[in-house]
């Protein structure tokens, strides 16, 4: 079995009420076992699940979260705790409920807010089973994406499509994003080690010099010293020839 990576990606489902957020998030979790149902999902506040996904011959651990339905917090402080730690970010609105649609940039600009800068996303247009009452169209929704540099998918939470493979893509970019910044951080720590032994190195040439400086105004006062005594014995004897 590949080894799996100590350190989770953590992945949370927003967009507004009743778009499908807690059945992605129950496909996502046991997409085999998933039992569809007609009725409305109980209102989740917040539920989190565990997955694994292998990519290199490591297994990687997602944590995922329902984002529930957020209304009461939305507006207040208490909305950090959807975001906090959060390396992605399932976007998801309803293709036949216009509004979801429209709240979209709502949710990226509050997202951006208060998620850490380096949170991945992906759009999810939902509900993509039910192509007649379709009210926002498969460009609208690319679009989108492409002006906020997101992944998109039109995925089903009735059927089951496509919400594996969004699953896999935003997994993909967590992975690569995490091992840019582990490489950048390890590039930043080289850079500061050479400094230190630049500098260590200026330092310890600047100290031989001062040595050698030190050694040299010994010499010169040894000498000065030595020419003094020898010109007052000099004067001294000249004084006693006198005598
Ligand atoms: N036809 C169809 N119906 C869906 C789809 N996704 C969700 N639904 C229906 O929408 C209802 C609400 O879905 P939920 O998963 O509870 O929605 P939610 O976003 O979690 O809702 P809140 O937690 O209340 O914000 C479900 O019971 C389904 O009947 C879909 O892809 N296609
Ligand atoms: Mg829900």
């Amino acid at each position: 079995m590949p080894q799996t990576d100590d350190n989770p990606f953590h992945v949370v489902i927003i967009g507004d009420a009743s778009v499908g957020k807690s059945c992605i998030f129950l496909r996502i979790l046991d997409d085999t076992n998933f039992k569809w149902s007609s009725r409305p999902r109980l209102p989740i506040i917040e539920e989190y699940g565990t997955i694994y996904l292998n990519f290199d011959g490591k297994r990687n651990r997602f944590k995922v979260r329902d984002g529930g339905s957020q209304e009461e917090f939305r507006r207040t402080v208490l909305i950090y705790r959807y975001f906090y730690n959060v390396n992605g970010i399932l976007l998801a609105y309803d293709i036949t409920k216009r509004k979801s649609f429209q709240n979209l940039t709502e949710w990226l600009e509050m997202s951006k807010a208060w998620a850490s800068p380096t949170v991945e996303y992906v759009l999810l247009g939902n509900w993509c089973d039910l192509e007649e009452e379709r009210e926002v169209s498969y460009e609208e929704g690319r679009e989108f994406a492409e002006k906020h540099n997101l992944i998109f998918l039109e995925i089903s939470a009735k059927t089951g499509e496509n919400i594996p493979s969004a699953m896999k893509k935003l997994a993909k970019k967590m992975i690569d994003s995490r091992r840019r910044q582990e490489e950048e951080k390890a590039q930043k720590a080289a850079a500061e080690r050479e400094k230190m032994t630049l500098q260590k190195k200026s330092q310890g040439k600047v100290g031989s010099l001062r040595k050698i400086l030190r050694g040299l105004s010994e010499i010169l006062s040894d000498f000065i010293f030595v020419i003094t005594v020898f010109f007052d014995a000099v004067l001294h004897r000249s004084s006693y020839d006198h005598l």
